[in-house]
């Protein structure tokens, strides 16, 4: 399986600092706007992280697909970071299949895909099979480099079935991010971040692992013994500690990179993200 399980390899380490979830009233230290997004990326990259997983906020910090917004962000980021710039088509439960296809507009360096249909606490994060095998094209035809999120095991038959009708990704490799923790998805427990490992299909080349809230410390640790690449950041997780709120995004980024240093697999540059990714430099 590629770089799978190369235990001597660096730790990718995604920051995933915005999400769609939280609101900036109930977390004023979230960024939201372009300049707090880029002041973000810009101390993570210095703290270990090499990709950032991005969803935007409109003027009143709700979550939005504006395309000049997604654009604007994508331009900026690329501008005054090395970072990869992986856009999320995600969005929020409620942004409806027809506004998330047209995320890659922006021409992003990455975009996630998510494998199936999942509970999402009291929501239903939707995603049909025709809406994953039309953006999946599309980010074939775009050059654009998905990230396959899987927030439960059934979601790897899925990728198996995209991979097997449609090949390879650009660039010919096959990143996934197991998203654990998640209310109605896997539980954020190493069994379940096993059992998904186990399942994979042998096209996949570096896979990652979250777990959402107080599941990211044994998440990250798994991940790292398994051989695996790393996302933190306040999309999933805004407790540091018991009762010690996260402050900045950089200080779980530096955290996940400490960690990484003692497995002795130290945090990858952008530009080895670049090469392990198979991304198209974009940049000018
Ligand atoms: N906000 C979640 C509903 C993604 O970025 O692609 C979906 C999500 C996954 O965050
Ligand atoms: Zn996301």
């Amino acid at each position: 399986m590629g770089a799978m399980g190369s235990a001597d390899a660096g730790t990718l380490i995604t920051v995933a600092p915005t999400g769609a979830e939280t609101a900036k009233a109930d977390c004023p230290q979230l960024p939201t706007t372009l300049d707090e997004l880029v002041e973000t990326a810009l101390a993570c990259a210095a703290a270990g992280a090499s990709l950032i997983h991005v969803h935007v906020r409109d003027g009143d910090h709700r979550p939005t697909l504006d395309p000049a917004r997604l654009r604007d962000t994508v331009d900026a980021l690329r501008e005054q970071t090395d970072l990869v710039v992986q856009l999320s088509t995600g969005g929020s439960v409620h942004d409806p299949l027809e506004a998330r296809l047209t995320v890659l507009d922006a021409e992003p360096d990455s975009c996630s895909i998510t494998c199936g249909t999942t509970n999402f606490g009291d929501d239903v994060f939707l995603n049909p099979y025709p809406f994953m095998a039309q953006l999946y094209q599309q980010a074939q035809e775009r050059e654009v480099v998905p990230e396959f999120e899987l927030f439960d095991l059934g979601h790897v038959a899925v990728l198996r079935r995209l991979l097997d009708t449609f090949g390879l990704p650009y660039g010919g490799r096959v990143h996934v991010d197991f998203v654990t923790g998640v209310p109605g998805g896997m539980p954020g427990t190493p069994a379940a971040l096993t059992a998904g490992i186990q399942a994979l299909p042998p096209q996949v080349t570096s896979w990652s692992a979250t777990g959402i809230g107080r599941t990211h410390l044994p998440i990250a640790a798994a991940a790292l013994a398994a051989g695996g690449h790393l996302r933190v950041g306040m999309e999933d997780n805004l407790v540091y500690a018991r009762g010690r709120p996260v402050r900045h995004n950089a200080e779980l980024v530096s955290r996940a990179a400490d960690l990484a240093r003692l497995m002795q697999r130290p945090p990858l540059s952008a530009e080895q993200t670049r090469s392990l990714l198979g991304v198209k430099d974009r940049r000018r």
